[in-house]
């Protein structure tokens, strides 16, 4: 490590302008057990150095070396936390290429992860500024354009849409996909929202894509005409060929789909955007498999406070680079479920549904202005079943999927009670009731099976 500028500001240095000036990134390091505690600010402004114009060693500085260009665009470190170990970096915005994620990410995400005097780093937040945020698309619906594709009235706009991922993951093939569809969009009063694909379902030889497109379209279409109330089937595309994610789009339009499926981290930054701008004009939903190995730190140090125990970068700051590259709805996680929960959800979901976010110091993020950016759906999924969508809704509010495999499937008396289970505590929190409020007045209620079932509690999935 030789870092040959001045990465660190002086003391009390703010960056001027930012939203227009500069990305800031807010990190924090774990110093390697052999590195003695003081070389802190020499690591930061490694991190600094790396990820921006410096490298390991002392270079040639002759006229024609860029060095004067280097200085000038060098990252700074600001607002150093000796005690935690945190800092914020602030990246001229014109250090990189503003409609580039990839490009971008390969920096301030790129090669520090292999620093030898850390042994764990985590990236909690970047705040965009006009220009990059400007540079990309966003989403084409968002919010209220899946809303008015859904046609919904005043009343179901302040309601969650609501769906299901068959579960067993695999098994069905596509006919009996298709019924299960029908199931779901014709039990109670028919205005079951979603069904999503799982994820481990791509194009397999009992369950072809192109199979599984065409009849769930046809019953969604079928549905729509006999009861009027629009559908959404979340068809998952994901394909490592992007060539075939886009073939498998145009099928979804041809079919009479309105929703792709993408699973965006493992497609990649690229893929989501070019899906974004090339695609037929469907709605995209973001799956969110693999994030865990990226997002994942299971140290005290996730607080912002104690030690971490890996390498990671949050949800959240993925979450806002999906917003940029254009999903619709991404999975935001959901209270309790998996993963320890911390709040981090309710934060992500500040982030995808408001165009001016300030900054929390609870989870370390930094804000973001989105400068009219339509807004995000979080996707709240797994252990999620009826007796706990209050709670759900009470923290992600009613601009929110909310997604129920077995929490609707696994319903003691069957899955049509499942939906009308669903549709019971949708109903109920509209009206202003709790679950357990419905479940006391409708006691031969689906809602009050589930509940026996399952409580009103989220379900930890181990
Ligand atoms: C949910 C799910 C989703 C996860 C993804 C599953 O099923 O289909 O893939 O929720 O996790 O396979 O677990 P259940 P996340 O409703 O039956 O739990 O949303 O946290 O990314
Ligand atoms: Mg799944």
């Amino acid at each position: 490590m030789a870092v040959q500028l001045n990465y660190i500001a002086p003391d009390g240095w703010q960056p001027e302008n930012p939203d227009q000036n500069y990305v800031i990134i807010q990190f924090k390091i774990e110093l390697a057990d052999f590195v003695d505690k003081k070389v802190f600010r020499e690591a930061a402004a490694s991190v600094a150095a790396e990820s921006s114009t410096g490298t390991w060693t002392k270079v040639d500085e002759g006229s024609d070396s860029g060095m004067k260009r280097a200085d000038e665009f060098k990252a700074i470190v600001f607002d150093i936390d000796e005690v935690n170990f945190r800092f914020k970096v602030a990246y001229k915005t014109d250090l990189f290429e503003a409609d580039n994620m990839s490009g971008f990410l390969a920096g301030p995400a790129g090669n520090i992860g292999g620093m030898k005097m850390v042994k764990g780093l985590r990236m909690f937040d970047i705040r965009f500024p006009e220009k990059i945020v400007k540079a990309f698309p966003g989403p084409r619906y968002g919010i209220e354009g899946v809303r008015d594709l859904l046609e919904h009235d005043e009343k179901q706009r302040k309601m969650p849409i609501l769906g299901t991922v068959p579960k067993p993951k695999v098994g069905r093939n596509a006919q009996e996909q298709a019924i299960l569809a029908r199931r779901l969009w014709s039990a109670g009063d028919g205005s079951y929202d979603f069904i999503k694909d799982d994820e481990n379902l791509t194009s397999l030889f009992f369950n072809k894509f192109e199979d599984r497109a065409r009849l769930v379209h046809q019953v969604q279409k079928e549905m729509e005409e006999k009861n009027g109330k629009k559908k959404l089937y979340l068809c998952n595309l994901t394909h490592s060929n992007l060539d075939i994610m886009m073939e498998r789009a145009n099928l979804i339009k041809e079919t009479g789909g309105r929703c792709m499926m993408i699973d965006v981290v493992t497609t990649g930054m690229a893929a989501v955007h070019t899906m974004r701008l090339k695609n037929p004009e469907l709605v995209i939903h973001a799956h969110r498999a693999m994030h865990a190995f990226v997002t994942r730190e299971s140290g005290q140090g996730i607080t912002g406070e104690g030690q971490l125990q890996g390498f990671s970068i949050s949800m959240l700051t993925l979450a806002k680079i999906y917003r940029l590259l254009g999903v619709d709805s991404i999975h935001t996680g959901s209270p309790k479920a998996k993963m320890e929960d911390y709040g981090e959800s309710e934060e992500i979901m500040r982030n995808l549904t408001s165009d001016e976010v300030s900054p929390n110091e609870k989870f370390h993020s930094l804000g973001q202005k989105w400068f009219g950016m339509k807004r995000v759906w979080p996707t709240a999924s797994g252990g999620l079943h009826p007796g706990v969508m209050d709670t759900v809704v009470a923290k992600l509010g009613y601009d929110s999927y909310i997604q129920m495999g077995g929490g609707v499937l696994g319903h003691p008396e069957g899955v049509e009670r499942g939906v009308e289970a669903a549709l019971e505590a949708r109903k109920a929190i509209a009206e202003g009731m709790s679950v357990n409020e419905y479940v006391e007045k409708n006691p031969s209620s689906a809602l009050s099976s589930a509940v026996k079932l399952w409580g009103t509690e989220p379900r930890i999935v181990y």
